[in-house]
């Protein structure tokens, strides 16, 4: 598949910032979201080509690490392209709709760490996408939240139940039902992200931890993070139920409020979006 939506690359351990003589066999693949002009907000073919990257990714022996992020200075991610999105939910030519659920589940089911280096607005959908990475690296200006109450949305899935693992429920249900924005130290304090850096830094900081993993066993760390997995797998299921759900709330007047509004750039009017 020619990639439009997303830049594929990787990097052998020997060129990493920190390598130090022969540096470490294996390499890393960094796989970015290139569509800036709309702050990387992911369609159905973007979702498409992520999923075929991370396979790539896992059929490369070479590969020990995957380092996700977005192109431009201003977002990681955010989240599904409102302006692709009908009363039919998102378009996709093969008409499944948008596969947002395999998207997480091969970040989740890679037997590589995943890294999120999260350089800027890390917002709704794209909240979920570093959430779901095995670990987040920041930019002292990205910015975190989720919007979906805000524009008729939700991840009733892993963005949901995972967060609450990874914050606490009572966090986790702030961040869902408020949709505020919060700064990377928030993040930070809250064990959302595992470390800020000046955004400067940023791709330096996370070059020094894929060299420090692909120094360590891959096998020890692929059962780990199998491991892990285990633990929150009960979650597919809860997925496969929300988005059959989210599928028909896409087709009300209320969730079509909350996309229109997002695109006319106003208020939603959810309890009476009829008259608005
Ligand atoms: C990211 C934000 C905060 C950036 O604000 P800023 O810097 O002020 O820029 P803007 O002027 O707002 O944006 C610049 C241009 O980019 C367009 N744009 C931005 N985000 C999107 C987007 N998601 N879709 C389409 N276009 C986008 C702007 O319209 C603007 O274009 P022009 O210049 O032409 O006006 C800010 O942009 C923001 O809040 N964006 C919206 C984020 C959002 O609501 N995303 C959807 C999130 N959805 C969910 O949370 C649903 C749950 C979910 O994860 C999911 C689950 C299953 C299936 C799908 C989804 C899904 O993601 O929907």
């Amino acid at each position: 598949m020619p990639f439009t939506d997303i830049i594929y690359e990787t990097q052998p351990g020997t060129m990493l910032a920190g390598a130090e003589g022969d540096g470490p066999a294996g390499a890393v693949a960094w796989i970015t979201i290139n569509r800036p002009e709309v702050r990387n907000a992911f369609r159905a073919r973007t979702v498409d080509e992520l999923i075929a990257a991370f396979r790539m990714a896992w059929g490369d022996p070479d590969v020990g690490v995957v380092v996700l992020t977005g192109a431009g200075e201003k977002a990681f991610c955010s989240g599904g392209d409102q302006k692709d999105r009908s009363a039919a939910g998102y378009s996709s030519s093969a008409g499944i709709g948008m596969d947002v659920h395999g998207m997480h589940g091969v970040i989740r089911n890679i037997p590589k760490p995943v890294i999120a280096m999260v350089n800027g607005y890390a917002i709704g959908g794209g909240h979920v996408l570093h959430v779901v990475c095995d670990l987040s690296i920041a930019a002292d200006s990205a910015i975190f939240g989720q919007t979906g109450p805000r524009v008729g949305s939700v991840d009733p899935g892993f963005g949901t139940a995972y967060l609450a693992r990874v914050v606490g429920e009572k966090k986790a249900r702030e961040i869902w039902y408020l949709c505020r924005q919060y700064s990377a130290a928030d993040a930070l304090e809250m064990g959302l992200v595992n470390r800020v850096v000046p955004a400067t830094e940023l791709r330096a900081e996370t070059e020094r931890w894929c060299l420090e993993l692909l120094e360590k066993s891959p096998t020890a760390i692929q059962l780990a993070k199998v491991s892990f997995n285990a633990d929150t797998a009960h979650v597919d299921g809860i997925t496969e139920l929300g988005y059959s759900a989210l599928q028909l709330y896409y087709g009300t007047a209320e969730a079509q409020e909350g996309r229109n509004a997002f695109v006319e750039k106003r208020k939603p009017a959810f309890r009476n979006p009829e008259k608005s």
